[in-house]
């Protein structure tokens, strides 16, 4: 059926207003690049750019008649019905929120290109007998607040809506007073309760975002079938010793935080490099008390992001982290929380075939790839059918003001995505 109406749904999709929201929106919370054309955007979750980004959206979604709602976690939904009053809903968005010296690209492209997915199927004409929803998830990024993806961790029920109540942003504002905040400032919105609406668990979840690596680029092809996301653990690391005179006290006696923290990042070094030399961890977050030149640091509080494909050695590794940085300590004592947890996720073939399906019969190079980034798609794994739309970006570049993808390369994404949901919202 969707092969037939296809054509004019394809041709309905339209690469300049997609383009143009898509600047529109990355006017909010600009931030200059590293050279002028490079320009990035800092929209932290529940701030106010984030409020003003999503007040830009949901005025474009009440012009075509889409249904806005929102839930207690701040997932933003609108909704196309269906012909068939009850039937579960296809679902399909990303993220708004964006890193903090972030591109205009990675998320908001997904929630576009789905809002643009539907408005091209109102225009076209093709009925669908699902309803669909366009969600626009809470706080995947993780940058303002740690863990990312709280909002589809809550939906999907993976974890409770209070979990992250305590904790705090770099100004100390805790996520429930920013929540509490937001929900305030977007009272006006009509609420829906988290999660599985009125029993309709989603047929399924397609979610397009640009692929945040070089491979599609480099390989000369239009679209990746995403295959699967590895798995990612975020854990917290505090190292505690105690703070003297800079100048007047012999090494001897020192309990340095920092050096002990060098020693313990050295040594993750060993235990996180796999045989092909591939590093599997990043830190990149660290904060030092008491911060003065001249006092031996007492505290040194940073971040591991780990990942791997292999769920087994995303466990054991994982587990292994502790001992490594307690046998690296020489005088400081280490605490180590886990901040987040997410294991390697499979996609369906319901939808990763479909996916296939409607770029070879739009005449797109596509490959089988998996994910090295997280998504919110990880967590719709367990509940329904889910898949991705990989899009190429220019040197593979993302989390940087540098991130790029065309007016072109995002179009066939979405013109992809909306022959995927037409057949979906129709199965
Ligand atoms: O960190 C990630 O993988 C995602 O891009 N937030
Ligand atoms: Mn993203
Ligand atoms: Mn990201
Ligand atoms: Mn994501």
């Amino acid at each position: 059926m969707v092969q037939a109406v296809a054509p004019n749904l394809v041709a309905a999709v339209s690469e300049a207003r997609q383009w143009d929201r898509l600047m529109e929106m990355a006017a909010i919370g600009a931030i200059p690049g590293d050279s002028p054309e490079d320009r990035g955007v800092n929209r932290p979750c529940l701030s106010p750019e984030d409020r003003q980004a999503r007040r830009l959206i949901i005025g474009w979604a009440e012009q075509i008649g889409l249904a806005v709602s929102v839930d207690q976690l701040g997932n933003l939904f609108f909704r196309h019905e269906g012909t068939e009053a009850g039937a579960a809903p296809v679902v399909s968005g990303s993220h708004m929120d964006s890193q903090p010296k972030g591109g205009r690209f990675d998320g908001i492209y997904g929630v576009i290109a789905a809002f643009e997915a539907v408005q091209a199927l109102r225009e076209a004409g093709v009925a669908t007998r699902r309803p669909i929803e366009v969600v626009a998830w809470t706080n995947e990024e993780g940058g303002r607040f740690a863990p990312g993806c709280m909002g589809s961790m809550a939906y999907a029920g993976y974890a409770p809506p209070n979990t992250w109540d305590g904790i705090r942003d770099n100004a100390g504002i805790s996520w429930a007073d920013a929540l509490a905040e937001h929900q305030a400032a977007e009272a006006d919105i009509t609420r829906r309760p988290l999660g599985v609406v009125e029993g309709q668990t989603p047929h399924a979840y397609v979610e397009a975002h640009i692929e945040q690596g070089p491979v599609l680029e480099q390989k000369g092809l239009d679209v990746g079938v995403v295959t699967g996301i590895q798995g990612s653990r975020w854990f917290s690391v505090e190292i505690r010793g105690r703070s003297d005179h800079a100048g007047t006290t012999p090494l001897s006696v020192r309990r340095d935080a920092m050096q002990d923290a060098i020693r313990a990042i050295t040594a993750l070094n060993t235990l996180m490099r796999d045989p092909t030399d591939v590093l599997r961890f990043t830190v990149a977050r660290m904060e030092v008390f008491p911060n003065a030149s001249n006092s031996v640091a007492d505290l040194v509080r940073f971040s591991i992001d780990f990942r791997h494909p292999d769920n087994a050695v995303l466990q054991a590794r994982g587990n292994a982290i502790e001992g490594v940085i307690q046998a690296a300590l020489t005088t400081c004592t280490a605490t180590l929380s886990e901040r987040f947890h997410a294991t390697p996720a499979q996609f369906a073939p319901l939808v990763t075939d479909a996916v296939q399906r409607a770029a070879e019969a739009q005449g797109l190079g596509w490959l089988r790839m998996p994910s090295g980034a997280f998504h919110d798609a990880q967590f719709m794994v367990p509940l329904c059918p889910t898949g991705m739309i990989f899009v190429p970006c220019r040197n593979g570049v993302s989390h940087n003001p540098a991130e790029y993808s065309t007016a072109p390369q995002l179009a066939a994404g979405t013109r992809v995505l909306a022959q995927v949901l037409a057949e979906l919202a129709n199965g």
